[in-house]
């Protein structure tokens, strides 16, 4: 799938890069720092679904070490804790895609809360500042 561990590394930070920008604008909705609008939340959520599994695919062995990876050594010394990290992660976003679904406000804030807690357990644990 990736020729080289730095490929992989680009490949997954390229993915967080995307991810971060879609979620982010949802995110602002949802703190009240821009007007929410469902659709717009709608099809940023859908972005965000549509990218959220891409990075972990880039996550295999060997690819610890190179370009500018942040991923702490943790995330293959202690793999069952970054797959529990991840999978959290991903039920989150399930949630928030739902939630984007049924264009409910209430039920867009609960998930963004969710899914940026999910960011943050596993950036505390595995990612490096
Ligand atoms: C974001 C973003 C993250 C998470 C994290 C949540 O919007 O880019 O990495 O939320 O900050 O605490």
């Amino acid at each position: 799938q990736f020729q080289k561990a730095e490929d992989a590394i680009h490949y997954r930070q390229s993915a967080f890069t995307l991810i971060a920008n879609h979620f982010g604008r949802v995110a602002a909705m949802a703190q009240g720092k821009a007007p929410f609008d469902a659709k717009i939340a709608a099809e940023n959520i859908a972005i965000v679904s549509t990218l959220s599994k891409l990075p972990l695919t880039a996550f295999g062995p060997g690819t610890d070490k190179g370009g500018s990876t942040k991923a702490k050594p943790e995330a293959w010394s202690d793999a069952a804790g970054f797959k529990a990290a991840a999978d959290k992660y991903v039920a989150a976003v399930d949630k928030l895609d739902a939630a984007g679904k049924s264009g409910d406000f209430g039920q867009i804030k609960a998930a963004v809360g969710e899914t940026g807690g999910a960011c943050k357990g596993c950036h505390d644990k595995f990612k490096a500042k």
